[in-house]
């Protein structure tokens, strides 16, 4: 596998919004196929959030389901491939246990890394959705740390069932606001590339809406990435020295 691995260009890949569940089984199936045949062959893969439908806390690490999952991301780090993980607005429960089990590293919202040399800057993008009010508050509730505490102290089908009744909720709250209220905003999106000096490249997520963007912000021509979701079908982000190439699969 290192030699393989030594004569692959060096390559990092980039995804987000899987939403993993026991009840979409066919993209279980094409995140392993990604999984063993691409991700294995490149230096780094970075999950920009909601790998998962959603999680419950890291008690749940013993579900039959997440069992494979786990050990399909210690064959990618025994294989020397770094793994990457943001937490998304389905899966920011998501803690030291699981991390440790499927030997993943956590990065925090934003992150600014950097590849050959180049500023990438890294975000799930929920928190750049600025004209979401509702979603903002129900996000600073939810993050709080007394909450979480309240809420993991809860027995875990308990929290299962708080969790089916916000998704409830946020389904028929999203039928109610416009795609503009949920797209990211712009002024947020400035805001976050300036303080981070500029990126020249900027990855994120969430909204659901594939694109490449290019921004210009205080006169620095900046690109924006948004990731695709894999509802249909999966779709990573490859960045090498070339730049950045958006596959389907
Ligand atoms: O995820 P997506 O893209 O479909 O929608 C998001 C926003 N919705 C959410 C909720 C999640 O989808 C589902 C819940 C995940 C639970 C994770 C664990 C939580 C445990 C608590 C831990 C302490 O994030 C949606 C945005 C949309 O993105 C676009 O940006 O609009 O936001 C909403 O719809 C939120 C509503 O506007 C407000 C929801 C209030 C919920 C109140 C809960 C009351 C339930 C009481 C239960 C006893
Ligand atoms: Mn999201």
């Amino acid at each position: 596998m290192k030699n393989l691995r030594e004569n692959a260009e060096k390559h990092s890949l980039f995804i987000s919004d899987l939403h993993l569940c026991e009840s979409r089984p066919h993209i279980t199936a094409a995140f392993f196929q990604f999984l063993n045949t691409t991700a294995i062959k490149a230096d780094a893969l970075y999950i920009l959030g909601d790998l998962f439908e959603y999680w419950a806390g890291d008690d749940d690490i013993e579900d039959p389901y997440l069992r494979p999952i786990i050990a399909a991301f210690k064959a990618l780090a025994t294989a020397g491939v770094k793994v990457y993980f943001m937490h998304g607005n389905r899966d920011f429960l998501i803690s030291t246990s699981f991390c440790q089990a499927a030997h993943i590293s956590l990065l925090q919202d934003p992150a600014l890394i950097l590849l050959d040399g180049k500023k990438v800057l890294l975000s799930h993008g929920d928190a750049l959705c600025t004209d979401d009010v509702a979603y903002l508050t129900f996000r600073a509730q939810v993050r709080s740390p007394q909450w979480q505490t309240e809420f993991l102290s809860q027995p875990l089908p308990a929290r299962k069932s708080i969790i089916e009744s916000i998704r409830s909720r946020s389904e028929h709250e999203k039928t109610q606001k416009s795609a503009q209220i949920m797209d990211v905003n712009a002024n947020a999106v400035a805001d976050v590339l300036r303080a981070f000096d500029y990126p020249p490249l900027f990855i994120h997520g969430h909204t659901h809406r594939p694109h490449k963007h290019t921004l210009n912000v205080d006169g620095h021509t900046i690109t924006r990435w948004v990731l695709g979701d894999w509802y249909e079908q999966g779709s990573y982000l490859k960045y090498d020295k070339n730049g950045c190439v958006s596959v389907k699969i």
